[in-house]
Formats: C-alpha cells, sequence, structure tokens
C-alpha cells in the first residue's frame, strides 16, 4: 500500500513552528532541533507551508524566488539538512507550491511593469485595459491599476499577481520548480489554490447571480490538463511521491474529477472541516466523501484545522459549530470545545484513509481572539478594513514549556503574541499529563500505526442511536461518537482500545469517543 492512503500528516506552519534564530519567527534551524517531538508524536509525514523567497505580505504565500529559502527561515542547505534529518527520523516532507500567483517581487512581474502595454512580459499575468467584477478573495476588487493606466488581475493580495496559464512559459517554469524540489528529496507538494489556476477565455464578469457550476474564475475544466502533465512527470520520479490539492470545489462530482488516477492522489477534505458538529451532517459529509472518493480509487483525507481557518476547539465551543469565514469574535465554551476536539480527534484518525494534523492540535490550542489590531499582520484584515478579523488568530507561536511567553518558542520575542493561559498547554506540561490532548493524539497515533484495521480502507456503519456516529473497520476496530446530550452504552466489544473522555457508570457521556476491539485480537 502506498504511504500516503491512509498516511497521517502534520502540518508545519514554519513561523510560528520554533524559532532558532531568536527573531522571533520559526525557522528551519527551529525545526531541525524539534524533529524528535514530531517523530515521538508518531505522524507519517510532515507538510511545510511555503518557505521560499517571499517579501511576506501573505505570510509566503507570495513567492518572490520558488528556488531558494528565504532568509527569514533559513538557507537552501538547511532546506536540504532538514529533508535529510526527516527521511532520517522517518518523516516524509511534502512542501507547499503555489502556482496560481507570484509576488509583485518576482523577477517576472518586475519585467512585465517595466516591459510596459502590449510588451511580451506582461502576457505572463492577466493585464487588461479595465477590469471586470471579479472579487478578491481577501476583499475589494480582484483588480489593482498600475502608473501606465493597464490594471492586472489578482485574485487574492493586490501583492499577488495571478499567472497566466496560458503561457507556455508558465507552464514550463512550474514543471521545473517541482523538477527543482524532487531532485532535492521532497515527498510530495501541496499545491495552493489548486483549483484557479485556468480563467475563462476572456475573463468574463461573474455577474449578478453567477452560476455555481460555471465560474469563470475557478474550477476551470482546462485545469485538469494541467495536472495530468504534472502527475506524468511526478511520476518519473523513483519513489512513492505525491500531489495533495487544496481544492475548495464543493460540488462532490466535479471534486472527485482532481482524484482521478492520471491526476492529484489526494486533496483537502474541506466540507468535513466545513461541517458543525452534529451527527447527522458530519455522517452526511462522511457519506459523500467516500461515495465522491470510491469511483476514482482515490483515499478520502480529514482535516479539522489549517493555517487558513478558526481552530476547531474554538469552533466546537460556540453556538454555531460549523466554519464561516471569521465575521465574528464569538467567544466560545472552551472546556466544550476541547472535549468535543478531542473526541473528533478519535473520528478523524479512525476514519478511513489519510489525516491531516495543523500544529497544536495536539496541544488542543484554540483560536486567540484578543490579539490586537496594531499587531495583526493578515491582509485580509487589511483589505477588509476589519470587517473580517483574519487568520493570524489561529498561527500565534506553539508554547513548548515554561511559565510565561515565549513558552520556549524561542530565546526572545514572538512575531505574535501568545495568551499566558497556554502554560497549562505547553508540550512539556501536556508531556507529564496522561490525560492531556498531547497524550490522547500520541496514544492515538500510535495505535493508528500498529492497527491494521486503520488507515486506508473501507467502513461500514453500525447500527446507532440518535445523534451517534458507530462505525466499524475491518477487521474487528469499532469507533463511536456520542454527539448526542445523553450518555450511551457502549457497542459490543471485547476491549476498550482508547477513549476521549472517562465513562460514566460504563456510558460514554456527551462529546465523547471510544475505540473499540471487536472479537480476539
Ligand atoms: O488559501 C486559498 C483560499 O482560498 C483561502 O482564501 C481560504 O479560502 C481562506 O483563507 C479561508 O478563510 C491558500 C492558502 O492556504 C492561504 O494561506 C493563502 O493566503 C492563499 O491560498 C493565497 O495564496
Amino acid at each position: 500500500m502506498s504511504w500516503w492512503r491512509g498516511a497521517a500528516i502534520y502540518q508545519v506552519y514554519l513561523r510560528s513552528f520554533a524559532d532558532g534564530s531568536g527573531d522571533g519567527v520559526g525557522d528551519l534551524a527551529g525545526l531541525r532541533a524539534r524533529l524528535p517531538y514530531l517523530r515521538e508524536l508518531g505522524v507519517d509525514a510532515l507538510w511545510l507551508s511555503p518557505w521560499y523567497v517571499s517579501p511576506m505580505a501573505d505570510a509566503g504565500y507570495d513567492v518572490a524566488d520558488y528556488r531558494d529559502i528565504d532568509p527569514l527561515f533559513g538557507t537552501l542547505a538547511e532546506a536540504d539538512a532538514l529533508i535529510s534529518e526527516a527521511h532520517d527520523h522517518r518523516l516524509r516532507v511534502i512542501v507547499d507550491i503555489v502556482p496560481n500567483h507570484t509576488s509583485d517581487r518576482h523577477p517576472w512581474f518586475r519585467a512585465a511593469l517595466a516591459g510596459g502595454p502590449g510588451s511580451p512580459e506582461r502576457e505572463r499575468y492577466h493585464f487588461r485595459d479595465a477590469p471586470n467584477d471579479w472579487p478578491s478573495r481577501f476583499g475589494g476588487p480582484a483588480w489593482t491599476r498600475v502608473p501606465d493606466g493597464e490594471w492586472y488581475l489578482h485574485l487574492f493580495d493586490s501583492s499577488q499577481p495571478d499567472l497566466n496559464w496560458e503561457h507556455p512559459d508558465v507552464r514550463a517554469e512550474f514543471e521545473s520548480i517541482l523538477r527543482f524540489w524532487l531532485d532535492r528529496g521532497v515527498d510530495g507538494f501541496r499545491i495552493d489554490v489548486a483549483d484557479r489556476l485556468v480563467k475563462a477565455d476572456g475573463l468574463p464578469d461573474l455577474g449578478p447571480g453567477p452560476d455555481p457550476m460555471d465560474l469563470p474564475h475557478a474550477d476551470r475544466p482546462e485545469v485538469h490538463e494541467i495536472y495530468r502533465s504534472w502527475r506524468k512527470l511526478l511520476d518519473s520520479y523513483p519513489g512513492e511521491r505525491m500531489f495533495v490539492g487544496e481544492i475548495w470545489v464543493s460540488d462532490p462530482a466535479r471534486f472527485a474529477l482532481y482524484l482521478r488516477p492520471d491526476e492529484l492522489h489526494t486533496a483537502f477534505n474541506f466540507p468535513f472541516l466545513r461541517s458543525p458538529w452534529e451527527a447527522d451532517r458530519l455522517r452526511a459529509v462522511i457519506d459523500s466523501t467516500l461515495a465522491s472518493h470510491g469511483p476514482a480509487g482515490a483515499p478520502p483525507t480529514w482535516v479539522l484545522s489549517n493555517h487558513d481557518v478558526t481552530r476547531h476547539v474554538t469552533r466546537y465551543g460556540r453556538s454555531d459549530t460549523g466554519y464561516t469565514q471569521r465575521t465574528r469574535d464569538e467567544p466560545a465554551d472552551l472546556a466544550l470545545g476541547t472535549r468535543r476536539g478531542r473526541a473528533a480527534a478519535l473520528l478523524t484518525m479512525a476514519l478511513p484513509g489519510g489525516v491531516y494534523l495543523y500544529q497544536g492540535d495536539e496541544l488542543g490550542l484554540w483560536e486567540v481572539l484578543d490579539i490586537p489590531a496594531e499587531l495583526r499582520q493578515d491582509p485580509v484584515t487589511r483589505r477588509t478594513n476589519g470587517a473580517e478579523l483574519g487568520r493570524d488568530g489561529c498561527r500565534v507561536p506553539i508554547p513548548w514549556e515554561g511559565a510565561d511567553p515565549p513558552f520556549g518558542f524561542g530565546p526572545g520575542r514572538t512575531w505574535l503574541p501568545q495568551p499566558p493561559e497556554w502554560r497549562a498547554l505547553t508540550v512539556a506540561a501536556q508531556e507529564r499529563d496522561p490525560d492531556s490532548m498531547l497524550s490522547l493524539y500520541r496514544t492515538a497515533l500510535r495505535i493508528r500505526g500498529d492497527e491494521p484495521a486503520l488507515g486506508d480502507g473501507t467502513m461500514t456503519w453500525l447500527p446507532a442511536g440518535p445523534d451517534v456516529l458507530a462505525f466499524t473497520r475491518d477487521p474487528g476496530f469499532a469507533c463511536v461518537v456520542n454527539l448526542s446530550r445523553a450518555p450511551i452504552e457502549l457497542p459490543p466489544h471485547t476491549r476498550v482500545l482508547l477513549l476521549s473522555g472517562d465513562l460514566a457508570h460504563g456510558l460514554l457521556p456527551p462529546d465523547t469517543a471510544a475505540w473499540l476491539q471487536q472479537g480476539e485480537p
């Protein structure tokens, strides 16, 4: 079986993981020093957010040089060392590739500006005499005017001009970039904004009621040809390398097209991430995930949080537990959110396929809602004039040890402030506590690694009461999650393998999950 079909993959958001240089920003030196922690956690692979040379207008998703490391994070030699040391720890390495747009400081965009209207350099981007009606995903229009009067397209920040994927230079350049990193030994790529590269001919307006099945700026059928070509390239390398696409396409059938055998191996399951903490909704999204992945033969992925969304401990502690944009800072019942977060961890790690953990999930970190406005850095906050809080609250540096900030993150300050309450959530504090979130994740990942029933495969729903999710994985494994308001009986079992919370008089309490062995081992 290919490793990526059932892997537990840990997202390292480099700038917030660990700071080796002392400038307040996480880096490769910090990550390399902490690799033993990740090995001990029990994950199979790391996905690293972009580490390339960047002005950091969007935390590195604005790339100026795809073949070198930003000095903030380290050097190319340190990246090589990281890849090799991770492999020594039996951790695969997935890097983040950003093909939809470059930074406005990329040499191509500078040449396009210098070349002026009508120049061949402008054809690598989308320059026009007049904008259309497309909005930027980060707020405001998707067009910015340059001094000579032309406008350029940016689906995200104005510092992130969209590339023109009809241009042969663009296609050739990204295949060359893929080879550059494959030659350095990476095991895979996370493809940023994977469904948006190709735009409809002539860049037509969205109009008042755009047809969700025929958007001019997303999920164009022509994009698949790019991934077929990338897949051929990847398959020409030895070893089992993989792609995971960031695909925010809500129609399951359209989503599944990206997972055809000659395209991407996997894609993030955002419908699952967005689902409220309600049994019916979760069951429906699990069923539709299995139904859409099955025919393609692709393994599903299960993901609760990432560097773009409100941390799930906070989401699950609110009255509305689904994920939408952060237009509100409604506080959360963190005890409830944590309890549900523990149960959700066991649910995701028991479902068939791969699982993604975002750094800090294993510590039960919550969304930091009270970052002062002047310290917020996400361009989303600025572009929406604060109407959206932005994503800084899920990007706060990791607390490692000690009683006060920076909690061992580095020798000095941190690029975003850490809540003093995180003293109870440091790695050091949780390592000492067998009931901590960290201990739960370690045990669950160990069982998941040892248990042949888990990872890739199939599942079967068990009959269960209302608001209960219960399923088996052959051979002999069952998971039950109680989302009801009352304690329930456990299904038949020979042994309890793991609980997200204590039983009460032999019953599984609300918002609690159990892993069970059924039959003889
Ligand atoms: O995100 C793509 C994307 O569509 C995001 O706008 C996402 O929907 C939003 O953040 C959810 O709140 C990717 C990266 O993950 C993100 O960090 C980048 O800012 C973005 O691309 C641009 O590269």
